[in-house]
């Protein structure tokens, strides 16, 4: 479905899927559950599930003649720490914008983490007091102006990179990978869970399994706390993609899965649950999830396996897509374990 995409490579190729025994024995064995390790993908900063769209991107950078990647996000924010990353390895410079997003009080939360490794590759990181939303804001576009004014010339990279226009073929790809993964092993996973915000990563899943007809099988957990919003967004990346990718089905909103009941209290702030499927994660299988986008994504996991929302017997792909780096920023929150 990608061939005739071009594609710069940034990752180290497949991504290993894992088999989680124990933590599927203690839910009461009632299912089989795997991960899929995007969270290992690349020697970039930490990698992530952004390098996956960054590599259908980076091409359109090239050619534009730009020398500088302008992107946003809070100021934990994974994606722009993978912006950074990308733009030291190909040579550009980095604009970041970092919104206050999260309504987190942390003595070093500015100062840590993902924030922490984007300056060290020379990002030029901006702080504004500004609100959580997935759509355009102003402050990027303002960025994307200031750096023409001093004669740059900027690539837009829109927030998770998502409603740029190649945004979703990354977890096409994500797809097909598991298609080929499939094979090998010999099983089909009945259902993908993955973390939903600005919505490419679940779009270009859905996408791509709609090409065997698992669109509903693609199950997101929003982390977003405004769920219409990114329903929506990830109903209209993936009808754009499916156009591109020339798909031959229609997608509809019904396609979209989303599991609404898991962000709270706010974006970025774990409830008690999500911490305690951070912490049940890291003792039972030692893999490590983030408080704002995978502990809520495997807190969703755990209740729906315990609720019986998987039948019997259901083999579940878990979708790691990383963001541990921000850990450091809720260090005070895990102080007792
Ligand atoms: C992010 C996003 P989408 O934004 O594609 O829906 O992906 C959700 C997601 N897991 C899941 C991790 C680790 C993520 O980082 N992060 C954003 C960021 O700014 O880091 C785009 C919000």
């Amino acid at each position: 479905m990608l061939a005739k995409f071009d594609r710069y490579p940034l990752t180290f190729g497949p991504t290993p899927i894992e088999k989680l025994s124990r933590l599927a024995a203690h839910l009461g064995g009632g299912v089989e559950i795997y991960a899929k390790r995007e969270d290992c993908n690349s020697g970039l900063a930490f990698g992530g599930n952004k390098l996956r769209k960054l590599e259908y991107i980076v091409p359109d950078a090239i050619k534009s003649g730009a020398d500088t990647l302008v992107s946003i996000g809070g100021v934990q924010s994974n994606h722009t720490r993978m912006v950074a990353a990308v733009a030291a390895k190909i040579g550009f410079k980095c604009r970041l914008v970092q919104e206050s997003w999260v309504p987190h009080e942390d003595a070093v939360y500015d100062r840590v983490g993902n924030i922490l490794l984007s300056r060290i590759m020379g990002a030029d990181v901006q702080l504004v007091d500004e609100g959580f939303d997935i759509g355009i804001r102003q402050s990027w576009t303002d960025a994307l102006e200031d750096v023409k004014a001093k004669g740059g010339k900027p690539y837009p990279i829109p927030a998770g990179a998502s409603v740029h226009k190649y945004g979703g073929l990354g977890y096409v790809g994500f797809a097909e990978e598991v298609r080929a993964q499939e094979k090998e092993q010999g099983f089909a996973f009945d259902y993908i869970v993955v973390c939903t915000v600005t919505g490419s990563t679940h779009a270009g899943m859905l996408v791509g399994f709609a090409a065997d007809g698992r669109e509903r099988k693609v199950i997101g957990i929003d982390a977003s706390f405004t769920p219409a919003q990114t329903k929506a967004q990830v109903l209209e990346i993936a009808q754009r993609t499916a156009e591109l990718v020339e798909l031959g089905k229609p997608i509809t909103a019904d396609d979209v899965v989303l599991v609404e009941d898991y962000a709270y209290p706010a974006y970025g702030v774990p409830s008690a649950k999500t911490k305690d499927a951070i912490r049940l994660t890291a003792k039972l299988e030692g893999m490590i999830t983030d408080p704002v986008y995978e502990g809520k994504s495997m807190q969703g996991l755990i209740d729906l396996v315990k609720k019986g929302y998987f039948p019997k017997g259901a083999k579940i792909l878990y979708a790691h897509l990383g963001g541990a780096p921000a850990l450091n920023g809720y260090a005070y929150a895990f102080r007792n374990g």
